[in-house]
């Protein structure tokens, strides 16, 4: 059974990084403990992900194989067509999926003809029965609107990484914007899906302030997505260091204590961990996981291997949240 935790909105930064730099163990299990005190159990929800727009993205983000300026290899295509966006949902829903995001490269959302079908995307995969999640950059309050009428269920915009780094990733927008984006996303009553990325460079310091950034919002976004870099060729990132498998525990299990009750998000990155490090992140409170043999333009694992690392051990599938 769910019992009752405590929603704080005023972490302070020393207060983050100490849970952020306990002894793993002891971190491992204070997260563990919030989790089941929040959620009772250890499902974790099935996710998929479709790129309807891919690639030509005017923005810089130095991480992102999809901006036009880098030549990563990823070829520019126009806004998928419904019909076939429906027919790759249907599929995913046969696969077991409960949420089913769509993503298109672009800076922001423009009135017109492509944001007409994407609301009719919305409403065939709604009436699927699944949740229905959107990325698509930038929106608006009234945008932000007629995604709800159509009966979106959450909207992706991650914060990426602390406000001070920020600067040193992306120049073609400022990190207000993006909390801008999420105000309007909230307003118009679609649940927030906001995290960030690991891997790009920063310090410590910058995961525990995009976190803390994340959990002092005045509502904690009910799903939170950490990445671990992809770091793809032809992107200023590509040659990063791998990020440890660790780091990528300790962020997860920062991330429940901060925010008990969300949908805490074990993203991109998975290609690059063993099953045993995958299932730390879940013992750390990783509720959710995008399956599926691509993530947007990358690779993620094969859709058979996901399923017998959640048969082995024995990890319940969600069902969906349906009405949030
Ligand atoms: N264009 C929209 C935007 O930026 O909000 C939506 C799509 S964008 C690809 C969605 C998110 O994917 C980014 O905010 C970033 O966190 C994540 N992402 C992109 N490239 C990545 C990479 N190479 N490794 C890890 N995460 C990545
Ligand atoms: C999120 O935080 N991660 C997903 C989803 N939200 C849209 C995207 C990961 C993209 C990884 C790079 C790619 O496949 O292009
Ligand atoms: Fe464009 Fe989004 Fe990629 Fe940035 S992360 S370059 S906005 S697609």
């Amino acid at each position: 059974m769910a019992q009752d935790v405590i929603l704080r909105h005023d972490w302070t930064q020393a207060e983050v990084l100490a849970l952020h730099d306990l002894p793993l163990l002891d971190l491992v299990y204070r997260a563990q403990s919030v989790h089941r005190a929040a959620f009772g159990d250890n499902a974790v929800q099935l996710c998929s992900l479709l790129s309807i727009k891919t690639g030509g993205c005017p923005e810089d983000c130095a991480y992102c194989p999809q901006a036009a300026r880098y030549q990563t290899g990823v070829k520019a295509e126009r806004l998928m067509a419904t019909e076939e966006v429906l027919g790759e949902a249907q599929k995913a829903r046969a696969a077991g999926a409960t949420r089913f995001c769509m993503g298109a490269a672009w800076r922001e959302v423009k009135d017109g003809p492509q944001f007409d079908s994407v609301l009719e995307m919305v409403r065939g995969v709604r009436a699927m029965g699944m949740e229905a999640c959107c990325t698509l950059g930038m929106l608006s309050e009234t945008q932000a609107a007629r995604l709800k009428e159509a009966g979106l269920t959450a909207y992706n915009h991650n914060l990426d990484t602390s406000p001070e780094f920020y600067g040193e990733i992306i120049t073609t927008r400022v990190y207000n914007d993006r909390i801008q984006t999420l105000s309007n996303v909230r307003a118009a009553g679609i649940s927030v899906c906001s995290g960030g990325i690991i891997g790009m460079g920063e310090r410590v310091a910058d995961r525990v302030a995009m976190l803390r950034t994340l959990a002092n919002q005045p509502e904690h976004p009910e799903s939170v997505p950490i990445n671990c870099l992809v770091r793809v060729e032809g992107t200023p990132l590509a040659t990063q260091k791998p990020t440890e498998s660790i780091d990528m525990v300790r962020m997860i299990a920062t991330a429940r204590l901060l925010m008990p009750r969300s949908m805490v998000r074990l993203s991109a990155g998975r290609m690059q961990m063993n099953r045993e490090a995958q299932l730390l992140c879940m013992m750390a409170g990783a509720n959710s996981i995008f399956f599926g043999d691509k993530l947007l333009t990358t690779d993620n694992p094969q859709y058979a291997e996901d399923m017998a690392l959640l048969e082995q051990a024995g990890v319940r599938k969600l069902e969906p949240r349906l009405g949030q």
